[in-house]
This record gives C-alpha cells, structure tokens and sequence, in this order.
C-alpha cells in the first residue's frame, strides 16, 4: 500500500519555504479592537507582536492573522478598517520576527496589500468567491488555503442541509474550487484544502466529516483542518469556550491522523506535542 503519509509537499510563501512533510501548526491571532482587554499595559499593535512572538516561541510555523469578518452571524468590516487593523500587524510580524505570515481574509485589496508587505499565505473561508479576490491572489503567487463552506457567515449555522453526505458535498466543492483556482492562474501545488469545520455544519456534520477526511488526501494536496475551541468541542464535552483546551487536542490529534498537514490553533504549545507525539507513531510501521 501507498503511504499515505510519505507525499512530499512544499509550499513557496515568497521568501519563506513551508516543508509539509510533517504536520505544522498555524496559531490564530485575531487583530479584532476587542481581542487585547489587557488592561492598557501595550497598545494593540504591540499586543499582537507578543502573542506572535509566543507562538512562534512555542512551536508554531505560521501565524494566521484575522479580522473578526469570518466568525457566525458577524457582518463584514469596512475595507479600510481591515487594512488598518491588518496591515500594521503584518509589517511588524514579518520584518522583527520573519514570521511566516497568513492571513485570513476575502477581500482582494487586502491580499494585494499584505502580499506587498511579506505575507506568506492567503487564508480565505470564502475561497476566492469575492469579486477581485482569485485575481488578487493569483498575482500574488502565493499559496492559497481553499475552505468548505455552506452559505455565508452571516447564515451558514441557521439550518445547514446536505443533500448527500457531507464528506462527499465537501469533496465536490473543494473540486470546483481547485479547478476555478487553477483556471486563473493559481498553481495547484501551491493550494492547501481546508473541510471547512464549523461553517454551515451542524456538530453531526462536523464530526463525521473528521471521521471521513482521509480521502480528502487523494486531491494531493495539503489538508488544513481548524477545530480550536469550535462549538463541536462545546456542544460534545458540554464545555465553555475557555475549557475546550483537550477536547482540541483529540481533535488535532484525530486530524493529523487521519492526513492534515496543518492544525490551525488558538493553544499552539499544547497542540505542537499533541501533534509532534501523533506523528511519532505514525513514523513508525508505516511503508515508507
Ligand atoms: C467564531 C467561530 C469565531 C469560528 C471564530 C471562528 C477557520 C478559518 C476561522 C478554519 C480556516 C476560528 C473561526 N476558522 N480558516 N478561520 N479554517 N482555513 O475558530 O477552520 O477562528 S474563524
């Protein structure tokens, strides 16, 4: 049998290089006004700049900045207040610390714009479907993490159907993403997929697709899975957002087992053993 876990993968993210011939993980940095209550001890940008220097720190291979846009029921920000919230972020991550910069966003000025300033990864929920975002990112030439998702943040949990099983309606539309991506000008080795946890899936949905997301691997590509303190953890273990820490790391420790190739984490120095131990085993008895 192939091993499954052998595929040689490297992504270009402009001057950095991404081996992903072992599982990595992606911590979150949320860059939202409210994201540092810290009692005024730094200024925001400031507070950013720690938090990524401690995940780095702690094992992390990429940080993942964000604006608040992407989360249930949240309205989009105005273009400028992302830039202003994102921008200044990725200047100092990238230029003190070298950090490996993604960044979760949809809108393509704001790809354009954290490119030109050294990001490394583009990280959209919405794949590419806002208007100027596939020729935005395909400038860019950088690697593109493609994710599922049912209906938009505003009402994708309001009553999330699926009218076959969902690892099969998952796998169909990363399809039509990779293809739509390749047909503007984005190299498909530099794609990542992502089954999207947690948008417009019920928490029956969300486990059974992390049960059934080894095939996902046969696209060849990379396999990005983002559970950290997700409602699936919450509604499960019947734990609030802030007690979620080891239900995550089953969660992690499911994914990489089953092909991710990146773990995208609030609680990056946890998950770093969690999944540095899971890949030990995983060394060990497969054909190489
Ligand atoms: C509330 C609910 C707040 C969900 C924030 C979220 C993913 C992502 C997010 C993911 C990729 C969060 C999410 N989740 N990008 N952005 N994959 N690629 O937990 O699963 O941060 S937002």
């Amino acid at each position: 049998m192939q091993d499954r876990y052998a595929m040689p993968m490297q992504l270009r993210c402009g001057r950095h290089q991404l081996d992903l011939s072992y599982p990595r993980v992606m911590g979150i940095l949320n860059v939202t006004p409210d994201s540092f209550s810290d009692g005024g001890r730094h200024n925001a940008l400031d507070e950013a700049v720690y938090r990524a220097e401690t995940m780095l720190a702690e094992g992390a291979a990429i940080i993942d900045i964000g604006g608040e846009s992407t989360r249930p029921g949240a309205s989009p920000v105005p273009l400028q207040e992302e830039l202003d919230r994102v921008l200044p972020v990725v200047e100092r991550l990238v230029s003190e610390l070298d950090a490996l910069v993604s960044l979760d966003t949809s809108r393509g000025e704001v790809m354009r714009e954290a490119a030109s300033r050294g990001a490394g990864m583009i990280n959209d929920v919405r794949s590419l479907r806002w208007p100027g975002a596939l020729e935005a990112a395909a400038m860019s030439g950088l690697p593109v993490c493609v994710m599922h998702m049912l209906g938009e943040p505003t009402d994708m949990q309001l009553a999330p159907h699926y009218e076959m099983p969902i690892e099969e309606a998952v796998a169909a539309f990363l399809e039509t993403r990779i293809a739509e991506c390749e047909a503007a000008g984005i190299r498909r080795e530099q794609l990542v997929l992502d089954p999207g946890f947690g948008f417009g899936k019920r928490v029956e949905h969300n486990l059974r697709l992390l049960n059934r997301m080894q095939p996902l691997t046969d696209f060849g590509l990379p396999l990005l899975a983002g559970m950290s303190r997700k409602s699936m953890i919450g509604k499960v273990l019947a734990r609030p957002v802030e007690e979620r820490l080891s239900g995550g790391l089953a969660l992690a420790t499911m994914a990489v087992e089953r092909g991710a190739r990146i773990v995208r984490v609030h609680d990056v120095g946890p998950t770093v053993d969690a999944v540095n131990m899971t890949w030990a085993v995983l060394q060990e008895g497969t054909d190489a």
